[in-house]
């Protein structure tokens, strides 16, 4: 009998483990989804200016080729588009149960217990398809809750609340932030962009695709997988040995700063703008009219420190910047894995008491102790140099490559030592990499263990992950 499966989470990583248990011939699952549409981070993240910074070509599934990219980074609505496209034409949008958040998940022995806002359901898998980055986080500023303003998060954009000749204050300047900062800018009468730390910025090679192009797209066999290859060969490449200190750290470096040499005559905003630590160590922001946007005259970068927010706007060690709206881009709960879900094991242990010193899993998709369960974009999966989509192409692979196991002898879970050697090879690993000292980043928490990345190439992933499950695994016994 098929196994019953539950995805928890519609985005890139449910949908494309709903599409490739439909293309097994596996109807037996639910994805589960507390909102009332698909699409995971491209639904919520619709901030102007929201898009990828890898070419959708590479940001997309090896499976689903698609000609229909405008340009080589697209916007939010393409990428979603592309994502509603997938779940039509693998028809797995009938096995959606929209608004139905999964609150709780209990090991009985056997099977999941899956508790929802709708009730309780056995499953014989659960597939965790929730994502780093599925949760705003606000910042802890006193005053926030005085401001007589109009306030949201980058990820929560307030559609109806025109910033048309507004004072804005943008507190953040990350990826989210240096794409929407350039759109406000456009509107508002005046912008106040609040930066902590500064970040290393590189160009975007933005270009649309004309009619030609994407007709040779659509009909030259072979040509979007060339293309596709040479992004990824590009990125691991070049972008790789930069993170892991290799050969060309340098090269990354002079790179951003020529763009910022380049972008922002100002010397005294420049030297604002360059980051004291290596780059790679946080997110590199990958964008060209970020810079540009910050020396406009109705921009103003403000790096004092900001002590609260008032009635009226934004008081900093310095004075007080007067706004009528505050845009909140300060990133997500990134190192809260699967938060605010409850989820209890075999042993009655839940994985918040397991993950108490930060969360960790065998390839980033299995936990000891929590049989049948897997993860999706789970920890130590992120990149800061390729993309997502090759990652979890390679976890959903992983599991399919583990259902035929689940059979006879019962569920199954990775063995408490492969786990233990697993984390050791991750710690050595990841003593190479440019993440650990310098700066804090949302990659790791706040004792400095880097739980969201991947610290060695993508190639090495997908080897590791193509392996059979066994040895690694083993069955726990008759369900
Ligand atoms: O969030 P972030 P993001 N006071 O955590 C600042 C992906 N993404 O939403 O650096 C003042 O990077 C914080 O300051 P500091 C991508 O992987 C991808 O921008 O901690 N400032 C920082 O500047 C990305 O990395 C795309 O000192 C405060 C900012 O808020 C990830 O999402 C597009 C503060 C948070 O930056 C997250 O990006 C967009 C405080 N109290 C996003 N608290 C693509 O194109 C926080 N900050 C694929």
């Amino acid at each position: 009998m098929a196994p019953r499966v539950a995805i928890v989470g519609a985005g890139f990583g449910g949908l494309c483990m709903a599409i490739q248990l439909e293309r097994a011939g596996i109807r037996s699952y639910t994805v589960f989804e507390k909102a009332g549409d698909l699409g995971g981070t491209w639904r919520d993240n619709s901030y102007p200016g929201a898009g990828c910074d890898i070419p959708s070509h590479l940001y997309s599934y090896s499976f689903e080729k698609y000609a229909s990219w405008t340009r080589r980074y697209p916007e939010q609505p393409e990428i979603l588009g592309y994502l509603e496209h997938c779940a039509d034409k693998y028809d797995v949008r009938r096995k959606i149960r929209f608004r139905t958040e999964v609150r709780r998940a209990v090991f009985d022995g056997a099977h999941w217990q899956i508790t929802t806002t709708d009730g309780t359901e056995a499953f014989d898998v659960l597939v965790m398809g929730v994502g780093q980055l599925n949760r705003p986080r606000m910042p802890d500023i006193p005053g926030m809750a005085e401001f007589e303003g109009v306030s949201f998060h980058s990820a929560r954009w307030d559609h109806e609340h025109d910033l048309t000749g507004r004072r804005v204050a943008v507190i953040g300047n990350g990826s989210s932030a240096a794409q929407l900062i350039p759109r406000v800018a456009e509107r508002a009468e005046h912008l106040h962009v609040f930066q902590r730390t500064p970040n290393w910025v590189i160009p975007k090679p933005d270009a649309a695709f004309g009619p030609l192009t994407r007709l040779a797209f659509h009909y030259v066999p072979g040509l979007q997988r060339a293309y596709r290859e040479w992004i990824y060969r590009y990125a691991e490449g070049t972008l790789y040995p930069a993170l892991s200190q290799g050969w060309s750290v340098g090269l990354l470096k002079q790179r951003a700063l020529r763009h910022l040499r380049d972008q922002v005559p100002d010397p005294a905003l420049r030297s604002k703008l360059t980051p004291d630590y290596p780059p790679g160590c946080k997110r590199v922001v990958i964008d060209s009219s970020f810079y540009p946007a910050l020396t406009r005259p109705n921009v103003s970068v403000v790096t004092d420190k900001i002590v609260r927010v008032t009635s009226k706007g934004i008081e900093t060690t310095e004075g007080t910047h007067e706004v009528d709206t505050i845009v909140y881009a300060t990133g997500f709960r990134s190192t809260e894995f699967l938060a605010p879900m409850e989820v209890v094991g075999r042993e009655g242990q839940t994985l918040e008491e397991r993950w108490a010193d930060g969360a960790e899993a065998y390839l980033g998709i299995s936990v000891p102790g929590f049989p049948n369960m897997f993860m999706l974009y789970g920890p130590n999966t992120n990149l800061g140099h390729n993309s997502i989509i090759f990652m979890i192409e390679c976890q959903v692979n992983h599991v399919m490559a583990c259902l035929p196991h689940l059979g006879g002898s019962g569920p199954i879970e990775v063995r408490p030592e492969v786990m233990a050697a697993w984390r050791r090879q991750l710690d050595a690993a990841m003593d190479r990499m440019v993440w650990g000292a310098g700066c804090q980043s949302w990659y790791k928490t706040a004792s400095g263990r880097v739980t969201n990345n991947w610290p060695g190439p993508t190639t090495l992933y997908r080897r590791l992950t193509a392996r059979p499950p066994r040895p690694a695994y083993r069955a726990i016994g008759p369900g």
